[in-house]
């Protein structure tokens, strides 16, 4: 069996999964603590374990607990990251060290996720959206870490694009100059999140989780490290008025702004503001939209095995 790393500690189900080759699908959990309330959030994580399972592949939520990387927890442990919410810290890749050595818990964005699926042997993540170049970047310098470990880390991450919380323009020639690949699933435009339409086209569009995979496995056998960006569209019937939700961000920006509120608070922050705004409703897409892309992450894990 494969010589893990000494801090990581892979569940009994996955373990067994990996090792027979059977499709794994990587979960975040920064989305359970920081991203959604309680108890919607638990609700939420439990509902897309099972979607990944309904669709033939095994869930394997990441989450650091008490110092250890964890690959695949318990129904109980994911109820303790949603209730301790914003209590727990948030751990992108700058946090790992520290976390891991004075045995804190973590709550894993999507760059640790990345991280902690690789060092278990999965390659495939499902989310609801990736952190990317904020608005105002050229002054703040505020450019998520995430598209750093897309740069870097070989996982490819399935999520509904980004919100437009974020500058989307920049996020892409960011991710370009990376040389990491954004792919649109039925779609020549990056979604954004909420919307199915942002206004910025794609460079690739691929339209079966097969020609997916395949990509993934060409990118492996050519040894580049990097990671993939899978952008899948929210579904129609749960998209929100892209008048409405754009006022809700453009209000939610301006308020941070006044708040003084930087760093690793923003995302959380306009989160929980766009909730509030939008009356819930941003919310209810938020779960649709993640049930989506683990559905989506589980065929192409699916297709994976088989290249
Ligand atoms: N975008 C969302 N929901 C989220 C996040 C991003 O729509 O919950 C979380 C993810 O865990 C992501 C992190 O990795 O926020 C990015 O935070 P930052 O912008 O501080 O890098
Ligand atoms: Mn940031």
């Amino acid at each position: 069996m494969k010589n893990y790393n000494e801090y990581l500690d892979i569940s009994d189900e996955v373990q067994e999964a990996l090792a027979k080759g059977k499709p794994v699908v990587a979960l975040e959990s920064t989305i359970i603590s920081h991203g959604m309330p309680y108890p919607q959030n638990v609700d939420t994580a439990l509902k897309v374990e099972s979607c990944v399972r309904e669709n033939g592949a095994i869930p394997a939520t990441i989450a650091i607990i008490k110092g250890r990387l964890k690959a695949g927890i318990s129904a109980e442990e994911i109820d303790y990251f949603g209730k301790k919410g914003l209590a727990i810290t948030k751990a992108s890749r700058r946090d790992i060290p520290t976390i891991v050595a004075t045995k804190q818990d973590g709550a894993a964005t999507v760059a640790t996720t990345m991280i902690i699926a690789h060092l278990a042997g999965i390659g495939i993540f499902a989310t609801g959206g990736i952190g990317g170049v904020h608005r105002g970047a050229e002054v703040t310098m505020d450019i998520s870490a995430d598209l750093e470990e897309l740069a870097k880390t070989p996982v490819m991450v399935i999520c509904a694009g980004a919100k437009s919380i974020l500058d989307l323009g920049l996020t892409l020639e960011y991710l370009e100059t990376k040389g990491v690949p954004v792919i649109g699933y039925q779609t020549k435009e990056l979604p954004a999140f909420f919307t199915r339409q942002s206004g910025f086209m794609l460079n690739t569009t691929l339209n079966t989780p097969k020609e997916i995979a395949e990509s993934f496995y060409v990118q492996q056998k050519l040894d580049f490290g990097s990671g993939m960006v899978v952008a899948n569209p929210i579904p129609e019937a749960h998209a929100i008025d892209s008048r409405l939700i754009n006022d809700a961000i453009n209000n939610a920006v301006k308020k941070a702004k006044e708040a003084g509120i930087h760093g690793k608070d923003t995302t959380p922050y306009l989160l929980n503001e766009i909730k509030e705004i939008t009356g819930g409703k941003s919310l209810e897409a938020n779960i649709q939209l993640v049930l989506n892309n683990a559905k989506l992450a589980a065929q192409i894990a699916c297709e994976y095995v088989k290249c």
